[in-house]
């Protein structure tokens, strides 16, 4: 593992982080602080710093930005949990299991109208008009996913769709905007944004495949989530089509019922079919694409770490 060239720059991320959170409205402050102090990974701020750097730019607006993406990132996880019912999150209980939904939703609408009245004091329309695009895919995303609960004869295409709206459009975003707030080119900001879309992609697999293949304690959130609540995602779609008659019939039935009683002969069957290995493979083609655009940057620490990422996002368990 290489020397991580953003370790100060993300401490100073979190200080602002720490900054930003605070209002007069207790309950605000008890749940933004209770959600962003169970961690995370802080991957979306890092796109930022790391193409910042990569790109030579090295002014303060780049703390507000990172900070910015993690406030957008975790009221979606805020609004997200209470969608999915979820009670499990950075291995504690969900916002919403400890504080009811209304004030989940409510702190996460905190979170992201924070996170614009940020972007405006950056005061750059280029950065706003990233962030509006960002969020409103990402919201299409959710509702595109919703749509397509419960139907096991969602097409790979659709699936796709919906993680590179709800996750990757993120991930594009943070990347982009280290490249805008460096002045880079147009060309460089595209290659930086691909990176990021592919990235994300990546990630979203390898999220969906650890629903079926990770441990709960490592993962910190519930295996078997996405079957309760009758989500096709490709670890299912492609046991589906591999499986036999009668395993195809569970499947099925599970996904328009979001039964989770069968849930382990489901994960065997997952398993035996070979798809996750077949999800792992998708993640490490995504991944690729990513490291491909990072030939269109200098070298640097920057860059090394950017391809760390690659190869940690799909070796991933948590
Ligand atoms: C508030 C703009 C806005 C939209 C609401 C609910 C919703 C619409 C969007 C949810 C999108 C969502 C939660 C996508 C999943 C993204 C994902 C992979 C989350 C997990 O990310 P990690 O692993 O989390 O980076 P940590 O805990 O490490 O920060």
């Amino acid at each position: 593992m290489i020397a991580d060239p953003i370790a100060p720059d993300m401490a100073q991320v979190d200080a602002v982080i720490r900054t930003r959170l605070s209002s007069d409205v207790a309950l605000i402050d008890q749940i933004s602080h209770y959600i962003i102090g169970a961690g995370g990974k802080r991957i979306r701020p890092r796109l930022v710093l790391l193409f910042a750097g990569a790109l030579g730019f090295q002014g303060p607006e780049r703390f507000e930005l990172a900070a910015i993406v993690e406030f957008i990132h975790t009221a979606t996880l805020l609004h997200d949990d209470v969608v999915d019912e979820s009670s499990l999150r950075r291995g504690r209980q969900t916002a919403n299991a400890l504080f009811g939904n209304a004030a989940s939703v409510l702190v996460g609408d905190f979170l992201y109208s924070r996170a614009f009245q940020m972007m405006v004091s950056i005061n750059r329309m280029r950065v706003l008009e990233v962030l509006a695009d960002a969020t409103n895919v990402i919201a299409e995303g959710e509702v595109l996913q919703l749509m397509n609960m419960h139907d096991p004869d969602l097409a790979v295409d659709d699936y796709l769709r919906v993680i590179r709206y709800k996750t990757a459009k993120l991930f594009e975003a943070s990347a982009r905007l280290g490249a805008v707030i460096s002045g880079a080119s147009h060309d460089i900001e595209e290659a930086c944004a691909d990176y990021g879309r592919s990235l994300g992609t990546a990630f979203q697999l390898v999220d969906d495949l650890l629903d079926y293949q990770g441990e709960t304690q490592e993962l910190g959130k519930n295996v078997g989530d996405d079957l309760r609540e009758g989500k096709p995602t490709l670890p299912l779609l492609v046991a589906m089509e591999r499986g036999t008659t009668q395993q195809r019939a569970l499947i099925r039935h599970a996904i328009e019922h979001g039964e989770v009683q069968r849930l382990a002969e489901i994960v065997t069957i997952v398993r035996d079919t070979g798809a996750l290995e077949l999800t792992r493979d998708a993640a490490r083609s995504e991944a690729d694409k990513a490291r491909q655009c990072l030939h269109r940057l200098p070298p640097s620490t920057y860059r090394e770490a950017l391809l760390e990422l690659c190869v940690r996002s799909v070796d991933r368990s948590f």
